[in-house]
């Protein structure tokens, strides 16, 4: 592999030595798992969603994997925020890479008090604001709501001193799109992280003749194979509709180095890795940013901003 190719890119402000790291939520919620990332070549590591409180979550079976992807109804098992804040400084002390916070309270109230709390925790390098979590019962997702999102964006930046991006669900129409990128061009967000699972999706067992996990009867979050068009058309309209300071990050049906070029090429500045991370591990982020390093390096290309967004049309 030809040294001259380097993969790394800058997000919130802050180097990642890789553009490829997990997504928030597959084997980031305990501090052995979040130290593995942080021994791996993932760029960043990327907490749990938190809240206020410790959750249990959802009943099992909660994950399910298909031959496209996975199926999931969490319901936001974590340690709560207190712990993944406290892990910042052994982050610090032991890796050269970021350490993103996921926080997904369960009112805004609760948002804004993390957010509060999380000050001046200078070892948190931004805070990655999930404004699109689809399995918490009776919760509706803050991301299809442009009016409750511009609120609680407004509240989050009176208190913030963190960089702060939003983790969004996906949408599928254009005046969708429109609407929302006007109400995130109006904040000084670092970053939009394009998409979630999609939310709500039904896998069922033919044989058995059921559903496949146990919460809400059955219906769950879609990740993997399945949402990899629906992540690239999110990463690529908000890339063209959102000011230039807000870095879209890519995240959707990553298993290959050619599936992070594409993110790239829609305009992704870093690429997260969900289902395939669940399936492989950490050794994936090494894995996928080889594959990634053989294709630039085939294409000539020496670094992520010589293709970053220069999808072209027909
Ligand atoms: O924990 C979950 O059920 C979960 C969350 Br917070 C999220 O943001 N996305 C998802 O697919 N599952």
């Amino acid at each position: 592999m030809s040294s001259s190719v380097s993969i790394e890119t800058k997000i919130a402000g802050a180097v990642l030595p890789s553009c490829l790291y997990n997504a928030s939520g597959p084997l980031c919620s305990t501090e052995d798992e979040l130290h593995a990332l942080g021994k791996s070549a993932a760029g960043a590591i990327l907490s749990k969603s938190a809240t206020r409180e410790k959750r249990q979550g959802n009943e099992e079976p909660r994950y399910v994997e298909t031959p496209w992807g996975s199926i999931n109804s969490m319901g936001l098992p974590n340690e709560g925020y207190e712990y993944y804040a406290a892990f910042a400084e052994q982050a610090a002390a032991a890796y050269d890479k970021p350490y993103i916070m996921s926080v997904s309270g369960l009112s805004h109230e609760d948002n804004i008090h993390m957010i509060k709390a999380l000050s001046g925790n200078k070892n948190v390098t931004a805070i990655e604001l999930n404004l699109s979590c689809p399995n918490v019962p009776g919760k509706p997702q803050t991301g299809y709501d442009p009016e409750q999102t511009r609120y609680i964006l407004d509240k989050v930046f009176e208190v913030a001193e963190h960089p702060v991006g939003v983790k969004l669900p996906p949408y599928f129409d254009i005046p969708h799109f429109e609407a929302m990128a006007e109400i995130l061009n109006a904040f000084p967000l670092s970053f939009v992280t394009c998409i979630n699972s999609v939310g709500n999706g039904l896998v069922i067992d033919p044989d058995r003749e059921s559903v496949v996990i146990k919460p809400k009867s059955g219906f769950g979050g879609i990740g993997g194979d399945f949402v990899k068009p629906t992540a690239l058309a999110n990463v690529r309209k908000f890339y063209t509709l959102l000011d230039e300071q807000i870095a879209v990050i890519g995240c959707g049906g990553v298993k290959s180095g050619m599936d992070a070029f594409e993110h790239i090429l829609c305009g992704a500045s870093a690429v997260q890795v969900g289902t395939q991370y669940m399936r492989e591990g950490t050794n994936c982020f090494a894995r996928i940013g080889r594959e990634l390093e053989e294709i630039m390096s085939r294409k000539g290309y020496k670094d992520i901003g010589s293709f970053k967004g220069r999808l072209k049309d027909l």
